[in-house]
């Protein structure tokens, strides 16, 4: 007999995290998901709970782009990950470019670092041409999670209604 779970209406991939090595992109998923341990460097495509976490590689190495692209493709939202204590722009030009049925919002992390300037980071990425929403988040700051996961689990919900209606 098939035991397999029934088929969840969400996606496996609703929301995919990239951005460059030690952004924090694990450590924001630990907190998404409630994983309470400290983040190790990510090797792999890690699946929890319709959110998926990337290697910072992926989106540093062009040759690894591939990857990075179907991740993208499944997903239904995606969150650019920065930290605010990094100055150097790094979208690779049409990297995150998605088309409308997707969803694409920034955290710029470490918010509580000592040299930290979300504002700079938000600029920079603004400059860029990042459009966007971008949220300032801390781990050690959970009040700061608060916008940023009301965004996006709100929008989800939004993207469920649609789906069936
Ligand atoms: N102070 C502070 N440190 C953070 C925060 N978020 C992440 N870090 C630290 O930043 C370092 C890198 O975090 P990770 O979550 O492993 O970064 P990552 O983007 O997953 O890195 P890769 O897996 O290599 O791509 C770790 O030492 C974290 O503890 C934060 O909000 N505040
Ligand atoms: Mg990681």
């Amino acid at each position: 007999m098939d035991k397999s779970p029934a088929p969840s209406i969400y996606d496996p991939s609703r929301f995919v995290l990239v951005g460059p090595v030690a952004a924090g992109k694990t450590t924001l998923f630990n907190a998404l998901i409630g994983r309470r341990e400290a983040a190790m460097k990510t090797q792999a495509l890690d699946y929890e709970d319709g959110i998926v976490d990337t290697p910072g590689e992926f989106f540093s190495h062009p040759r690894l782009y591939h990857a990075l692209i179907n991740t993208i493709a499944d997903a239904r939202t995606i969150v650019y990950v920065h930290g605010a204590i990094d100055f150097d722009y790094r979208l690779p030009p049409g990297l995150l470019d998605v088309n409308a049925d997707k969803r694409l919002m920034a955290a710029i992390t470490k918010i509580d670092l000592p040299g930290a300037d979300p504002q700079r980071v938000e600029a920079l990425l603004r400059a860029g041409g990042f459009s966007a929403p971008i949220f300032q988040v801390s781990v050690f700051r959970p009040e700061t999670l608060v916008p940023f996961k009301r965004y996006l689990f709100e929008q989800e919900r939004q993207n469920d209604h649609e789906a069936t209606h």
